[in-house]
């Protein structure tokens, strides 16, 4: 075949590639759009010039009567609402809310509703491939299940008898099968699972940790509280309990009239949507928070008795400590007025115990984040809002599925002995210190640097090109590079930016084809487990990742074999239910695991409703069995030796014994032992080296001349990062990102909307990542969007778009899918919405596919806890 040719059939062809064949699925010139964007010349902000055929002509109704209704699980985000696929002639054609599930019921967002354009994707991966040309070059081969399995199981069985099972990985995105992943790796003795965290929220968590001891995630109770002190969340648009979240603040507010302030950079439809918007320079949330507890101290409106009894810094040392941040400070460094700093501060504490101070990635994705959510968090605690009706709640381990209700079968493989400097990296000591966390953005650099091997590197549900900092360089270098990288196995659904780079591609089911426990914070305050299950079998070749992966485990050895002693993800989940079928509200008839598994199966969803609600856990009073074999030792913490290892088991107080906050005090955390010990280990100093929650100034910030400005990201309402741009109807309503700028700094500059405006970027100053400090990391051209609605010293471009890969909707590719042999007849032969209207073309005079700005931003781990510092990029603009 000519390179014409292949180019003819593109990535569009993809669905119809037969066995032995070869297709070339790289960018060509019809991408020139994305191409030029590359090399910084992108096409101008062009016009819709066609009307899309809008009145549905030919098309015909669905009659819902006549459907299936099955239960299951969404992941177009991570937020994991429970909803219900309605099935006619074997095709999804709706989704709803699961009304059973306790968090979303039957609200949904737009992504959910489009969970229904991923099955019959005409753009879809169907069949194993096996790259045939240069890494990236995009020319592939479909081969055989059996050929893919006996081209993974013995490079992973070469690594294990080398001795260096740390050398295959398993890189993933927003996964939800951490514990099949976890099996498969322990199985193997790697520890190498590289996950996201560090990417998404690992400050807002380590601050929950260290403060709470038990849990990552608060579950504010907003449907209860008067008053909601919102720190760069956008839950109206984004956030990881979006539904879950709105719905409750929105009854808040209507029924119950909570007022809610919003703290953001930029006008989100959350801030546009509150009572108030407070909008401060980027990165000084901390300052505010510490400003409206000294304030609330200084006037006597704290909680004194809660903080003496269950705050290991008592009313009277935090008073002092907290003296310094005045808002006169406070109103300095962020530019909030230091009266509104007063008022809102006052307005809270009035408010509660029904008044929440809550976090998410505007505060937390900072050098300073991890600091300034523990200030947030700990205003709940000087107004004794913690665990109260209409306060800051949370609830016990709420993000795992719990083992006491759904154990692993056994045998359950042990902990790996190997380790990884890139798993593992020793500059950032709390990263994975209550959670592994990791440090995702350093993974690229760590291969490069040689601190570890790769000989087996798996991806699954990322697109790191795409969603990583440095993404179109540093990651793409590393990927491209087959001596990093020697073997790249890639499961998606689609041909996605992180699949170009792969040597085999597997095609995955998709979340409304596969099997699945999933969970996270019930708003309700009760343990929660879900199912994912199969609404719609996968077509073609797919196959579930989990499934490949305990087929994989087999055929390694008989030892690793021995740790998938299921038939697939289907049985191992039903095996789960052992326990769980004998349970009273199950109600089977045999109390088996095929009793618990079906009323998994019907209700899609299971709450505990045995234990209490869990309002003031840490107040709880701990029962007999609890107190078996306890001891009081210093601090009334309560103790006892369980099978040779000393625990913790609660706090006396007032004579009584009770659970307490699961830290090392028994008591909520202002300061932490591990904190200052990790920063003396670390030499980090600008946190005043005394483990308390503080305010320090972000390095790059505090550099920056008078000409740069804040460069920051945000989520669109319609998408989610590298997973929906192949979803047509998403993508129809959003496929432009132009940079957001204020009006003042457009006129200085002579911006316009619609104008072509260069942005240059630098590399970041601070701790532990000090390489080209201040140099200039990457340029690029961008059409601007000049509102008032943004801080006026700030820039804004949404992450999401951009893409070069992902199919025709993703890429604003329209037209025909090349026609050849092998097409299967189990799913749609051809989308006219994507032959015919794609009008965002820019081959049409649409806008085309937008920009990916990932691939100037530059990696910037925060001390101690590693997490990604999206919103302290820094940059220049030039008028194009
Ligand atoms: N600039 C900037 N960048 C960001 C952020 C930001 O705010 N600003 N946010 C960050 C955050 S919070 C996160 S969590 C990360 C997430 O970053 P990623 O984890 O990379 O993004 P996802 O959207 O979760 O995953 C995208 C990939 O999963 C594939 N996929 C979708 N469904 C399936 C499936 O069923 N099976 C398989 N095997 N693959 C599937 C998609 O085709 C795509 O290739 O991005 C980060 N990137
Ligand atoms: N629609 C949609 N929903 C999603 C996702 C998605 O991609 N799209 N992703 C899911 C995932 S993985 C995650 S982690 C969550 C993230 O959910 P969120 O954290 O709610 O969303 P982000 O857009 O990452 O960031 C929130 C806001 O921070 C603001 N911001 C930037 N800098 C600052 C600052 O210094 N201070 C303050 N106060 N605000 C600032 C931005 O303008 C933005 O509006 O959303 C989840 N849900
Ligand atoms: S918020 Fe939307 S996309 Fe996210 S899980 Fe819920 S319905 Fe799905
Ligand atoms: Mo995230």
């Amino acid at each position: 075949m000519k390179r014409r040719e292949f180019i003819q059939n593109h990535a569009t062809s993809l669905a119809t590639i037969a066995l032995g064949q070869t297709i070339l699925l790289t960018p060509d010139t019809a991408e020139a759009g994305i191409l030029d964007f590359l090399r910084g010349t992108p096409k101008l902000y062009g016009q819709r010039k066609e009307v899309r055929r809008a009145n549905g002509k030919g098309r015909k109704k669905n009659d819902y009567s006549k459907a299936t209704i099955t239960k299951g699980v969404c992941l177009n985000c991570s937020t994991v609402c429970g909803i219900q696929g309605y099935v006619i002639d074997g095709k999804l054609v709706k989704i709803g809310g699961n009304p059973e599930d306790p968090n979303n019921g039957k609200s949904l967002c737009a992504k959910g509703q489009s969970g229904t354009t991923i099955n019959n994707y005409a753009d879809r991966i169907l069949y194993p491939m096996k790259r045939v040309g240069a890494r990236g070059e995009g020319k592939w081969q479909r081969i055989t299940w059996d050929e893919a399995y006996g081209m993974i199981a013995p490079r992973i069985k070469k690594a294990m008898d080398e001795g260096k099972p740390e050398e295959v990985a398993i890189q993933i995105g927003r996964s939800r099968i951490g514990e099949e992943m976890t099996r498969f790796l322990n199985a193997i003795g790697s520890p190498s699972l590289f996950n996201h965290r560090a990417l998404c929220s690992s400050n807002k968590r380590a601050a929950n940790y260290v403060s709470l001891g038990e849990t990552d995630w608060e579950s504010g109770d907003f449907e209860r509280a008067k008053y909601i002190l919102n720190f760069g969340a956008n839950f109206y648009e984004a956030h990881q309990g979006a539904i879950h979240a709105a719905k409750r603040i929105i009854r808040g507010r209507y029924d119950n009239g909570a007022k809610l302030i919003t703290v953001d950079v930029r006008m989100s439809n959350t801030a546009g949507r509150s009572d108030e918007w407070l909008c401060p320079r980027p990165g000084t949330d901390g300052a505010l928070a510490l400003a409206m507890g000294n304030t609330i101290i200084t006037a006597g409106k704290h909680d004194a008795k809660w903080l003496n009894t269950w705050s290991n810094i008592n009313a009277e040392e935090l008073a002092k400590w907290i003296a310094p941040y005045t808002p006169e400070w406070a109103a300095g460094l962020s530019g909030i007025a230091a009266e509104d700093i007063r008022r809102i501060a006052l307005e809270f504490a009035a408010a509660a115990p029904r008044a929440i101070a809550f976090t998410n990635r505007g505060s937390g994705a900072h050098y300073n984040g991890f600091n300034a959510d523990r200030a947030v968090i700990l205003l709940n605690a000087i107004v004794g809002s913690i665990g109260k009706e209409g306060g800051y709640c949370y609830g016990e381990e709420p993000t795992r599925v719990p083992p006491r209700v759904f154990p692993q079968p056994q045998p359950i493989p042990p902990a790996p002995k190997a380790t990884s400097l890139i798993e593992n990296p020793p500059e950032w000591p709390l990263a994975n210190k209550w959670q592994r966390m990791k440090v995702g953005q350093i993974v690229y650099q760590g291969i490069k640097e040689g601190r570890g091997k790769m000989q087996v590197y798996f991806s699954y549900c990322v697109a790191t090109p795409q969603t990583w900092p440095e993404g179109r360089s540093l990651t793409v270098e590393v990927l491209s590079d087959e001596k990093l990288i020697p073997f790249h196995v890639c499961s998606d659904i689609v041909y996605s930016e992180q699949a170009h780079y792969a040597d085999l591609i597997l095609p995955d089911a998709t979340y409304t084809e596969r099997w699945g426990f999933d969970t996270r914070n019930n708003m309700e305050l009760r343990d929660y487990v879900t199912l994912r299950q199969p609404i719609v079998q996968p077509p073609a070749e797919c196959v579930s990742f989990v499934d490949s992966m305990i087929e994989i485990g087999k055929r390694i050895s008989p030892e690793t074999a021995k740790y998938f002693n299921f038939k697939n993800h289907e049985d191992w989940l039903r095996q789960r239910c052992g326990a769980f079928g004998k349970r009273a509200e199950v109600k089977g008839p045999s109390g088996t695991a095929a009793d618990g598994f079906a009323y998994m199966r019907e209700h899609g969803v299971w709450q505990d409703m045995s234990k209490p609600k869990y309002y003031d856990l840490y107040n709880w009073e701990l029962s007999e069995a609890q107190l078996a074999g306890t001891r009081v030792e210093g601090n009334n913490i309560l103790r006892k030796n369980a099978a040779g290892k000393e625990v913790i088991v609660g706090l006396m107080v007032d004579g009584k014994a009770r659970r307490g906050f699961a830290t090392p005090s028994r008591k909520f955390s202002v300061y932490h032992e591990d904190i200052e010990q990790a920063a003396k280990d670390r030499k980090f100093t600008e946190d005043g080296g005394k483990g308390m929650p503080t305010y320090f100034p972000i390095p790059t910030h505090e550099k920056m001349s008078e000409e740069m400005l804040h460069l920051i990201t945000f989520k669109w309402n319609v998408h989610t990062q590298g997973r929906t741009q192949s979803q047509k109807f998403l993508t129809e309503i959003v496929h432009h990102n132009p940079m957001w700028i204020h009006t003042d700094r457009a006129n200085q500059l002579g911006i316009k909307t619609g104008d072509l405006v260069e942005i240059t970027t630098y590399r970041p100053h601070g701790h532990a990542m000090k390489e080209g400090a201040g140099q200039v990391l990457g340029k690029a051209q961008i059409t601007a969007y000049v509102t008032e609605g943004i801080h006026p010293r700030t820039v804004a471009v949404s992450n999401t778009l951009g893409n070069f890969f992902h199919g025709r909707a993703a890429t604003a590719q329209r037209g025909r899918r090349g026609a050849s042999a092998g097409w299967d007849n189990t799913i749609e032969t051809e989308d006219q919405d994507l032959v015919d209207d794609i009008w965002w073309d820019a081959r049409k005079g649409g806008t085309g596919s937008g920009y990916n700005i990932n691939a100037i931003l530059p990696i910037q781990p925060a001390p101690l806890v590693g997490m990604q510092g999206w919103y302290d990029t820094v940059c220049t603009l030039r008028k194009v």
